[in-house]
């Protein structure tokens, strides 16, 4: 068993909701519903405490938060302060390790097993890093300690709000046993059901199985919950996990006159960037072209957009916009390019309503 690790889990608690509350004291001690309007067709993207006794929740119409909690407070979000946040952050990450992977603006994996800091003590680090985030952000964190990711993560959820949970070398196998299967992370809701549906409701369950039957009834996951049930989880902290652009970029036999062709080709190059975005499961808030005329001169023009670039289909008009500050269609082209950059992994849930968030 790999007891030698000491991982901790950062978790923002009700986080766009907890920045509204920080930049609007009016907001404090109050329901707040960051996501779309409730007579709109949006979605609940977070909800401060005082909403969670009402059951509201993530990606929730919020047309039924309403009826929930009709005295809530209805915010539309604002994705370029969670996002300053999320920066300062991860600031305050590499204060104390360098090997951090952030999975979203507000959680990250940090190791720090060979961090000198407090005596080396990780609870110690958490409960540092908890302090300097409250201090330089006004905003609370929740840490899960532990040894391995999938134990961090689970204990970073056990003590929420302001939360501090460790979970020992010692405990882990057993804490796993007791875990219902839903808690486990990786585990969908699909992949749940199919477990209740197999008589699984714990790691104690899952753990009755052998390597064998696990890989027939989950294929490629098998082995991964086959080790997690006995609280061994051996992946590594990975801090180069986000790439900080992806791009493609072309040049041309014959030089390219009108601002038609080369909207034809900016596009051209922006679908496929974004099908790449989109497999590798990013998020992408800036788009930049990039455009050699024919005397080798270079420029770019860039726009960061407060959601991702993969969630609109407005990307002809942006492409217009950024083109209309340049000589194009003026002086030939040898070269055009287009880079994604401002990369996040994607939120699992809902994004695919985000647009929705902002029908206000
Ligand atoms: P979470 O960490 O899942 O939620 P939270 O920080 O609001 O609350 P908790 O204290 O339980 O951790 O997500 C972080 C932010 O991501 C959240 O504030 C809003 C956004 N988000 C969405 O936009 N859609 C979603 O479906 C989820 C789950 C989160
Ligand atoms: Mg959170």
């Amino acid at each position: 068993m790999d007891s030698t690790r000491k991982i901790i889990h950062i978790d923002m608690d009700a986080f766009f909701a907890t920045v509204e509350q920080r930049d609007f004291p009016q907001y404090r001690n109050k329901p707040i519903i960051v996501g779309g309007a409730p007579d709109s067709r949006g979605v609940v993207a977070t909800c401060s405490y005082e909403a969670r006794p009402y059951s509201i929740h993530s990606a929730m119409p919020s047309s039924r938060a309403y009826r929930l909690c009709p005295q809530a407070i209805f915010v539309k979000p604002r994705f370029e302060a969670y996002h300053e946040a999320s920066m300062r952050i991860r600031e305050i990450f590499a204060e104390y390790t360098e090997l951090f992977e952030p999975l979203s603006l507000d959680e990250a994996y940090l190791d720090v097993s060979d961090s000198a800091l407090h005596q080396g003590s990780a609870t110690l680090i958490a409960k540092a890093i908890k302090a300097k985030i409250k201090q330089k952000t006004g905003l609370i964190a929740s840490a899960g300690i532990s040894y391995n990711k999938f134990l961090a993560k689970i204990a970073s959820d056990m003590d929420k709000p302001d939360g501090l949970y460790l979970i020992t070398p010692e405990q882990g196998a057993q804490f796993v046993e007791r875990l219902p299967v839903e808690k486990f992370h990786g585990v969908g809701k699909a992949t749940a059901g199919k477990m209740q549906a197999l008589g699984i409701k714990t790691g104690k369950d899952l753990k009755l199985l052998s390597l064998e039957v696990l890989q027939q009834y989950f294929g490629k996951s098998g082995p991964y919950y086959y080790h997690i049930s006995r609280g061994i989880d051996t992946r590594p902290v990975n801090n180069h996990r986000v790439r900080k652009s992806l791009g493609v970029e072309t040049t041309f036999q014959q030089d390219i006159t009108t601002k038609e062709d080369a909207l034809e080709h900016l596009q051209h190059l922006l679908d496929k960037t974004l099908k790449k975005i989109v497999e590798k499961k990013l998020d992408a808030h800036t788009l930049t072209v990039k455009i050699k005329y024919h005397d080798f001169i270079l420029i770019t023009r860039s726009r960061t957009l407060p959601h991702s670039v993969t969630d609109t289909s407005a990307t002809r008009s942006i492409l217009e916009d950024l083109l209309k500050d340049t000589a194009i269609g003026k002086r030939s082209v040898r070269l055009l390019g287009v880079t994604l950059s401002s990369l996040e992994n994607r939120h699992a849930i809902t994004r695919s309503h985000q647009m929705d968030l902002f029908d206000y």
